[in-house]
């Protein structure tokens, strides 16, 4: 596996601009996107199989037992749509419930890490009533190129999986959601999975783990930051939080300064004073009641059909059809 460490240099002049927009704001902050540099994402990976963030296993559980329900009400001949693609498993699993159709399925796997995409590509690839189509975009504009190039007939069944859907904030949420709606035709589907509000000590421990790996994670964009901006940030004087905010119901983190300093951030052009104490707050994690994510959905332009909850790790699989 290699690891890229340098980002194109239109990805860098947004990430400079972005950050000395975004650190001006109070609180200060940085989009959870710049999180996933190779390393980051590789993190993100570990997390996903640590014993307290359970998200992920539950989610596969759940894909494991229900996929041919999940498909049932998708039109032949069908076409899958993965927005943020993973390793390619969770497809699998849907497209494998769709193998005694006797139909050909057609993926599109849309996620901006060609790592992703190769990787899913491979895990497909052993699936002979499959074609893979990858696109290297952001959600958006794969899911322009991807309803273009569908076939006139037969269903699209699009995956949000893995809880993404929680680092949006209530009106983004929507909106995504809507240009989601936008790009599919009556009788497609949404599959959206969506983590449940639970006990605040389990969501700590998904999201300030023993081991230290989140908190690795987020701090890794203080190094991102210093190797992509030029930015002189000392690893040693933040710390990584986590905090439940109990009215917005989610999970934020935080990068607090363990004492007062400037840091300087070069290619931002900017100089950028911490107090004692204050933070930088990369990511939201919204957590929702299952009830919450069918009138979220719904009222973008698409009904109900079922949801399924993984009632050990507090989460749900909800699929939707356009109406
Ligand atoms: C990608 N996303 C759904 C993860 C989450 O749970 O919000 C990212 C993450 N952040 C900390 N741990 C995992």
């Amino acid at each position: 596996m290699s690891f890229a460490t340098t980002a194109p240099s239109e990805v860098i002049r947004d990430f400079a601009r972005e950050v000395a927009r975004d650190l001006a704001l109070v609180p200060k902050q940085i989009q959870s996107k710049y999180l996933y540099d190779a390393l980051g994402s590789s993190l993100f990976e570990s997390i996903c199989r640590l014993p307290w963030y359970r998200i992920t296993r539950a989610e596969a559980r759940l894909l494991t037992r229900r996929a041919s329900e999940m498909v049932a009400p998708i039109a032949d001949p069908v076409t899958l749509l993965e927005l943020g693609c993973g390793s390619g498993e969770k497809v699998a699993l849907l497209a494998e419930a769709l193998r005694n159709r006797r139909r050909r399925v057609a993926i599109h796997l849309i996620d901006i890490s060609p790592t992703a995409l190769e990787l899913s590509e491979r895990t497909l690839g052993a699936l002979e009533h499959v074609s893979v189509v990858g696109h290297r975009a952001t959600y958006e504009e794969g899911l322009r190129h991807a309803a273009r190039e569908r076939p006139p007939h037969g269903g699209l069944l699009v995956l949000f999986l893995g809880s993404n859907i929680g680092n949006f904030d209530s009106p983004a949420s929507q909106e995504f959601l809507a240009e989601i709606r936008r790009a599919l035709r009556p009788g497609d589907g949404l599959l959206l999975g969506a983590d449940l509000v639970k006990p605040v000590d389990e969501l700590m421990l998904a999201y300030d783990d023993p081991l230290g790996v989140t908190a690795a994670f987020n701090k890794n964009l203080l190094v991102r930051m210093n190797r992509e901006l030029d930015a002189n940030f000392d690893l040693k004087a933040f710390e990584h939080r986590a905090v439940w905010n109990p009215i917005d119901r989610r999970v934020e983190m935080h990068l607090v300064s363990a004492r007062p300093q400037t840091v300087s951030i070069a290619k931002s052009g900017v100089d950028v004073k911490f107090e004692d104490g204050e933070s930088i707050w990369t990511e939201s994690s919204y957590k929702y009641q299952p009830r919450e994510i069918v009138e979220l959905v719904s009222s973008v332009g698409f009904e109900s059909h079922a949801q399924w909850i993984d009632p050990e790790a507090r989460f749900a699989l909800s699929l939707f059809v356009a109406e």
